[in-house]
């Protein structure tokens, strides 16, 4: 656990005494989960396919079998994984914080899992699935069936309910997340490789609306040079130590 001295004492002090706070979390937040971040070497028999090239509509459209495997072994993997401390301190900084606004790129569930009660999901539920037709029947997912459904509606293929490269964001997502980061006091970005738009764009939307830019990430990202602190550490250990600071002493 990183000594919370490690967070400049400004940065504390100003987040005891801030209104607003907007965190967008990518897959890195749920790496401690045992959950592989999306462009971590993929395993198994998964090991020779880009993600990148398999969350394609054109993927689906070749071998729409092909990527229900994938996402049937990625739900497997996710429904053997739960939250980590990372998860659960967001859940207290959601108590702690008069305005709190928590925006995932993550499919995984895990922030509702761990207690999270307000989470915008940009990029959709790897456990919902939806008519990949119309999208006129969306369905919970809740165990992997290995046999590719069809829509009960109509009887084309149903999909996973997520957004996938070359498709738009949720509306409503997007522009609840857009709000959230142009009306806080902090934004804090963390476990992103702040590379995938429209997201990666979140934060510098935050910094033109003169909000404070805190990343929390191992690696060295876009956003870190622009970032007003970025701190080089694992959320399942920064965010615990964020959460204690905050809660530590007078309060805000
Ligand atoms: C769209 C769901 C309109 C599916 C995903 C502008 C410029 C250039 C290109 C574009 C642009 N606008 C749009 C595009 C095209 C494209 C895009 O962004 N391309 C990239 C390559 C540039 N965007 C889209 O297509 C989006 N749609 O904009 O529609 C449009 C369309 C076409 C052209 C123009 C406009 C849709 C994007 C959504 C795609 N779907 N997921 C699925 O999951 O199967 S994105 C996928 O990547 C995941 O959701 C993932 O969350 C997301 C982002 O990745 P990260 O979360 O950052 O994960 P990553 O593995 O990259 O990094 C992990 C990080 O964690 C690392 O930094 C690591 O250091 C860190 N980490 C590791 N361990 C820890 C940790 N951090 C903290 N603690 C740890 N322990």
């Amino acid at each position: 656990m990183p000594a919370v001295e490690q967070f400049p004492i400004e940065i504390i002090a100003h987040l005891k005494s801030c209104r607003s706070v907007t965190v967008l979390t990518g897959a890195g937040i749920s790496a401690e989960s045992g959950v592989p971040t999306f462009r971590e070497a993929q395993s198994g028999l998964w090991a020779r396919f880009d993600p990148m090239q398999l969350a394609t509509p054109q993927a689906f459209h070749k071998d729409p079998q092909l990527v229900w495997d994938w996402y049937t072994w990625r739900r497997e993997l996710i429904s053997a994984s739960k939250p980590n401390p990372g998860h659960l301190a967001l859940v207290l900084l959601e108590a702690y914080f008069q305005e709190f606004n928590l925006v995932t790129q993550n499919v995984d569930g895990m922030h509702q899992l761990a207690g999270s009660k307000q989470v915008v999901e940009l990029h959709g539920n790897i456990f919902r699935t939806r008519c990949s037709r119309i999208g006129c029947t969306t369905t919970e997912q809740t165990l992997p069936s290995a046999s590719l459904p069809l829509c009960p509606e109509c009887g084309s293929y149903m999909r996973p309910d997520v957004v996938w490269f070359g498709e738009s964001l949720p509306a409503e997502a997007l522009q609840e997340s857009i709000q959230a980061a142009s009306s806080c006091d902090v934004f804090i970005s963390v476990g992103t490789s702040s590379l995938i738009e429209p997201a990666a764009s979140l934060p510098f939307i935050a910094l033109q609306a003169r909000a404070n830019v805190l990343e929390i990430n191992p690696q060295v990202t876009p956003l870190t040079q622009e970032a007003h602190f970025s701190m080089r550490g694992k959320a399942g250990e920064v965010l615990p130590a964020l959460a204690a600071a905050l809660m530590r002493g007078e309060g805000k």
